[in-house]
């Protein structure tokens, strides 16, 4: 490669950077303190695109969402408040009056408690105005212990909150 055109790619790499927006993270805590996993943000048509990697859960399926208080006070994680809903819909991706931006489809744990999911906030976004996870009271990600029917308002009946994370404004 000549002098010039790595000058040029130097320089390209950080705007392809740019125009898909940095990344955010949370870091995933069960209510004893441990770490269970991470989440993370990245902005995408549409969205949020969530990835999620977790360690040391029970297996099985697990309602997962957004939740509208970026506070993660262990054991109950109640202090995340209620499902990210910057549309005033109801919940669950089979509700007709759905889904809560915040909703996302059940995480599937293996019987090795390890378990990985890639999906989509729909309505989110990274940066500022209507459906932004950094809103005044900030936003955390919450793994409950059963699964999430996708349709029974407000919580799917996805049961206790086991894992939680604040979604890192940086
Ligand atoms: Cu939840
Ligand atoms: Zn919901």
């Amino acid at each position: 490669m000549t002098i010039r055109a790595l000058s040029v790619s130097l320089i390209a790499i950080p705007l392809v950077v740019a125009a898909a927006g940095p990344s955010r993270k949370a870091v995933l805590k069960n209510a004893e303190g441990k770490d269970v996993g991470t989440a993370t943000f990245t902005p995408t048509k549409g969205g949020v695109k969530v990835q999620v990697q977790v360690a040391n859960l029970p297996p099985g399926k697990h309602g997962i969402h957004i939740h509208a208080v970026a506070k993660c006070e262990p054991p109950e994680f109640t202090s995340a408040g209620a499902h990210f809903n910057p549309s005033a819909k109801k919940h669950g991706a089979h509700n007709p009056e759905g889904a809560h931006a915040g909703d996302l489809p059940n995480l599937t744990v293996g019987k090795n408690g390890k378990g990985k999911a890639t999906a989509t906030a729909k309505g989110a976004t990274l940066s500022e105005g209507e459906g932004s996870l950094f809103g005044p009271d900030g936003t955390a990600l919450v793994i409950h212990a059963d699964p999430d029917d996708e349709k029974t308002d407000p919580a799917g009946n996805s049961g206790a909150r086991i894992a939680c994370g604040v979604i890192e404004k940086k």
